[in-house]
């Protein structure tokens, strides 16, 4: 067993890594800059395998060349049988030429594959690395813009084509560009003439391609798109998975995804079919080649412009230039999947949260004393200008109890999300210990406030592991003292296999109120300065609940706590219990105060308890 979570918040990402990504943010929105970039500490060995990828096909052409001289002076042509019997060391050089140069060329694109595919997967793991360290790192507000399929695309599909970038497409224009170079002066060194009317093709070619690529960009923009929302579909499904069941919508379920899937197909077929448009042309085009070669080379040589020789070696190297010509589309094809993926990866890789630590945080060891204040405190959330907070204004001093309660949508939640950070206040100020809390590193504040949110998150991990999430180093002692507060203890224990039981993903396997508890005992864990909770104990029943409450009186740490509740009976006892309507706080004081009162409070009291 152990807990869930890194090694206490420590990055696998070294400052370095950190540092050299800093540096590439600032430079560019260039997609193969970008990528230069990433390739830092890769570049020599990729420089090599280029090279590799060059001298592999120079010896393509090298080998038939040797094989050709073979065959002509020891066993076709007039004088072979003199020359085998005269110069059979020259025979065997030749051959030994020829099979070293092969197996050469064979260890040679053994190598090549091996260092494109080290360096592309170097660079990915790199790349995926920062990606995940960059997503940790950002705010709520990105996470509500965000979908969860739409990341997981990124840092899966995305990336991948990326590293196809490195390991493939980069190859393949290095193979055709070699190839056609070197035929090409080959070919002009030879005769210029006939050079020339082969080439005549290349800017029907150029055209062609242009308009393939003007035409295919937005395909697999689109095809990327498509591929996200089938995967959002995907994760949103499996993850509401219980609400399908409950509703029996799992054949509505599976016709949506249908759509989704069917949609990614016949997107990916009319991209097939684009390129499909051109090959006709381009293949054409490609073996237009011999019939120019064959028309103009037989003119050449009738008029004694071309010697015999030099039209077989025009006709045997024909392939060298035609083939790169066929891989064009597909080269195409993968730039522009590269095109589209890597911007998508860019943008989280560039993205910058807008809470983010203070340029000179405030020098913060040990506990906080646990006094919290707002101060005329408004707020509403950037995607819509409705108000959620409005004037907010209270302290909460050192130990107290301060409970928030208020019907629901009145802004509980958005309230106390301003103190951990989540979200910043449009006005007015939250203080801890007399200092705004945007004063301090997140995680120095994040550090000292336990947290149970409203939704019950836990990990696929064991119930120790879960419990421990925030402080992975303390003991089983500890874990189970802090399960003894929320009344965990007692369930667990009677689990099967007790605190090393593992819970499904979101906490399958229990029930809501032991969610809740387990969730509880998870933010008392940190022995937090600054408790929140959350509606926290809605799903325990009112022993239980008294247990808790009776338990957080005698917590072994000094501890302010801030307690979101329905039930009068959780926060009764408060020392000071806040009632908010729309947005605003309306009443505020002890229970006996408000009863005095007669108003919101009073009214609950009567309807809650029947009095
Ligand atoms: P509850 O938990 O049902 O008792 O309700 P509260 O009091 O916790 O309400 P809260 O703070 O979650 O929501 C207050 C208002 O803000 C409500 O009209 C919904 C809206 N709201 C909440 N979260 C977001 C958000 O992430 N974005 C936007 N645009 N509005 C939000
Ligand atoms: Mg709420």
């Amino acid at each position: 067993m152990k807990k869930t979570g890194t090694s206490d918040g420590v990055s696998i990402m070294s400052e370095k890594e950190r540092k050299r990504a800093a540096r590439s943010v600032k430079k560019t929105d260039n997609n193969l800059v970008w990528l230069w970039h990433n390739m830092e500490g890769f570049r020599g060995i990729y420089f090599l395998a280029i090279l590799g990828t060059l001298l592999y096909n120079a010896l393509q052409l090298v080998v038939p060349y040797f094989s050709a001289q073979l065959v002509d002076r020891f066993l076709a042509g007039s004088d072979a049988a003199y020359n085998l019997t005269n110069h059979r060391d020259q025979f065997f050089l030749l051959l030994e030429l020829m099979v070293g140069l092969t197996i050469f060329r064979v260890i040679i694109v053994y190598l090549d594959c091996v260092a494109y595919e080290r360096v592309s997967q170097g660079v990915l793991y790199r790349v995926r690395n920062f990606l995940f360290d960059k997503i940790q790192r950002q705010d709520m507000k990105f996470y509500n813009t965000f979908r969860t399929g739409d990341l997981m695309t990124r840092v899966t599909g995305d990336l991948d084509a990326v590293r196809h970038m490195i390991a493939w497409v980069v190859r393949m224009v290095v193979e055709a560009c070699a190839l056609l170079l070197a035929t090409g002066t080959y070919f002009f060194l030879m005769n210029w003439k006939l050079a020339l009317c082969l080439l005549a093709v290349a800017p029907v070619l150029f055209v062609l391609i242009y308009r393939f690529k003007v035409q295919v960009k937005p395909m697999h923009q689109l095809l990327r798109e498509k591929l996200a929302g089938m995967n959002t579909i995907a994760q949103e499904n499996i993850s509401g998975n219980r609400v399908v069941k409950a509703f029996a919508r799992e054949d509505y379920e599976i016709e949506r995804f249908d759509v989704g899937n069917r949609d990614y197909r016949d997107t990916n077929i009319k991209t097939a079919y684009t390129w499909l448009a051109y090959y006709p042309y381009i293949e054409s085009l490609a073996n237009l080649l011999p019939v120019i070669q064959l028309l103009a080379g037989g003119l050449f040589l009738i008029a004694g412009d071309l010697t015999m020789g030099e039209y077989v070696a025009f006709s045997g190297l024909t392939w060298a230039i035609a083939n790169p010509m066929r891989q064009l589309g597909n080269i195409m094809n993968e730039f522009q999947r590269f095109s589209a993926a890597s911007r998508k990866v860019m943008e989280i890789y560039y993205a910058e949260p807008d809470i983010v630590d203070p340029e000179n945080p405030l020098e913060h060891t040990g506990r906080f004393d646990g006094l919290i204040e707002f101060r005329d405190v408004s707020f509403s959330y950037e995607d819509s200008n409705l108000p959620v907070l409005k004037h907010i204004t209270f302290t909460a001093k050192p130990g107290e109890t301060v409970a928030i309660m208020g019907e629901t949508g009145c802004g509980k939640t958005s309230l106390i999300h301003l103190i951990p950070r989540f979200y910043e206040p449009t006005e007015g100020e939250v203080l801890i210990d007399g200092h705004n809390v945007n004063e301090y590193t997140l995680k120095d504040l994040r550090g000292g406030i336990g947290l149970a949110t409203q939704d019950v998150l836990l990990y696929s991990d064991s119930i120790d592991g879960n419990i421990a999430y925030g402080d992975s180093h303390i003991s089983r002692e500890e874990v189970v003292k802090f399960a003894r507060y929320s009344a965990a203890d007692e369930f667990i224990a009677k689990m099967p296999e007790g605190y090393d039981t593992i819970v499904g993903e979101r906490g399958v396997g229990l029930s809501g109120g032991q969610k809740q508890r387990i969730s509880l005992a998870r933010a008392l864990a940190v022995k937090p300065s600054i408790l929140i909770l959350d509606d926290t104990t809605s799903a325990v029943d009112l022993e239980t609940e008294k247990e808790i409450q009776h338990s957080l009186r005698e917590l072994s740490f000094p501890c302010t706590k801030l307690i979101i509740a329905q039930r009068i009976s959780t926060t009764k006892t408060a020392d000071q219990i806040l009632i908010m309507q729309h947005g605003e706080i309306t009443e505020r004081g002890t229970h006996e105060e408000l009863i005095k009162k007669g108003g919101y409070y009073a009214e609950l009291v009567k309807l809650q308890t029947g009095m």
